[in-house]
């Protein structure tokens, strides 16, 4: 019998090339596996199988200090490791916080020339990635914030990164290169603080640009984790406004440091409502996997932590569709859920609908009488994500 939980690339799971070739460097310790090259990562994920595509950025793929013979050589190899593995790039981004430059910033540096080579940096990392394909282009500002608050106006922050990604935007629009650019959010680290947080301001600034069309968010489960918020409602929150452009999938445990576990490893019921929401509003956009093997991985653990994480994703989302199916839980829907054409009627604003409602007679007993199975609601749940049902 064939494996149900074995992954097939209309699936839409990419990796990254920083995060299969992780190296397992930390900061108390030494890399504890070596440095593959880009062309032997996508071999790596080719051996993985079911994958769909392939993410970088520009300093992965090309050093910063690469002579322009090296990048093309580079390149060659990247591009002929993608074709025997059939696999294609998807997203692309700008590395703006590894190198000493940005050790304030970029988009949001106080430093005018900083800013400007941010931009430049930018630009030429998009030229990369449209080389190869790249669909979606994505932003973490890495670098974004402060230790102390007496080092920068935070409302100045603000209309500096708008500034940068308007210009970034027009760019995109001028080459033709037709990206959807996701900004992605994270509290902090490696800032004390960094500028939008959550997922939510990112959400709060998009009408403000020059192209809100253009810019969605990219969510990552450990950022909102790290923040102590909801994930799922942070990704429901940017499906509702048309705005979920790319998602970040790993795991994180509650108020420690930026884990980047395997999808799934650590909140399993976390991840489950994750896939369901999804699945249930058939969102087809790129599943990454932005998260790295343990430190004590080899190649071939790599290999196994890749397949988990697909693996995880597709076992949940045949419990959602289980869930979804299962005559106790619809039975329970049916009871938690109480409709009213009536009262339906009545919540679209009308001055007769105002009178009318002010007028009505509520009996708060029986309202707060109303039964909530809401424990057996959620064990039935543990039991089809348990397996036992
Ligand atoms: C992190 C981030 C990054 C970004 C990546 C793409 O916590 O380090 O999640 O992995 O997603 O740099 O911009
Ligand atoms: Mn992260
Ligand atoms: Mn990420």
């Amino acid at each position: 019998m064939p494996d149900p939980y074995q992954p097939k690339p209309r699936d839409k799971f990419t990796f990254g090339l920083w995060t299969v070739g992780n190296v397992g460097r930390d900061p108390f310790g030494a890399p504890t596996r070596p440095q593959w090259s880009p062309a032997e990562i996508v071999d790596l994920l080719g051996e993985v199988g079911g994958v769909h595509g392939v993410n970088f950025h520009d300093n992965d793929l090309v050093p910063i200090d690469a002579t322009d013979a090296e990048a093309e050589q580079i390149k060659r190899d990247f591009a002929a490791a993608l074709k025997r593995n059939k696999l294609r790039v998807c997203m692309a981004t700008t590395n703006l916080f590894a190198d000493p430059a940005f050790k304030d910033g970029a988009f949001t540096s106080n430093d005018a020339e900083v800013r400007a080579y941010a931009l430049h940096k930018t630009m030429r990392a998009m030229d990369l990635g449209a080389e190869f394909g790249a669909e979606v282009y994505v932003f973490w500002g890495g670098r974004e914030g402060v230790e102390t608050d007496a080092s920068k106006d935070p409302v100045l922050a603000i209309q500096r990164f708008r500034d940068a990604i308007n210009f970034l935007c027009t760019y995109s629009m001028d080459q033709g290169y037709g990206y959807r650019f996701a900004l992605e959010a994270k509290p902090n680290e490696p800032r004390g603080h960094m500028y939008f947080p959550a997922t939510y301001a990112y959400l709060a600034l998009i009408p403000s640009l020059a192209y809100p069309e253009m810019v969605g968010v990219n969510p990552e489960v450990a950022h909102e984790h790290m923040a102590g918020l909801n994930f799922t409602h942070a990704v429901a929150a940017a499906l509702e406004a048309g705005k979920l452009f790319h998602i970040d999938l790993n795991d994180q445990q509650f108020g420690r440091y930026d884990q980047d576990f395997r999808f799934g490893s650590a909140d399993v019921k976390s991840a489950f409502f994750l896939v369901k929401l999804l699945e249930d509003h058939k969102w087809d956009g790129f599943r990454h996997f932005d998260s790295h093997a343990y430190r004590t991985a080899d190649r071939d653990d790599v290999i196994a932590f890749a397949r988990g994480s697909m693996r995880t994703y597709l076992i949940l989302r045949e419990r959602a569709r289980q869930w979804n199916s299962n005559t106790q839980v619809k039975k329970l829907l049916r009871r938690i859920n109480r409709t009213s054409s009536d009262l339906a009627r009545l919540g679209t604003y009308r001055k007769s609908h105002a009178e009318t409602l002010k007028a009505m007679d509520f009996d708060r007993d029986r309202l707060s009488g109303r039964s909530l199975p809401y424990e057996q609601l959620d064990q039935l749940t543990m039991d089809i994500i348990l397996g036992v049902k």
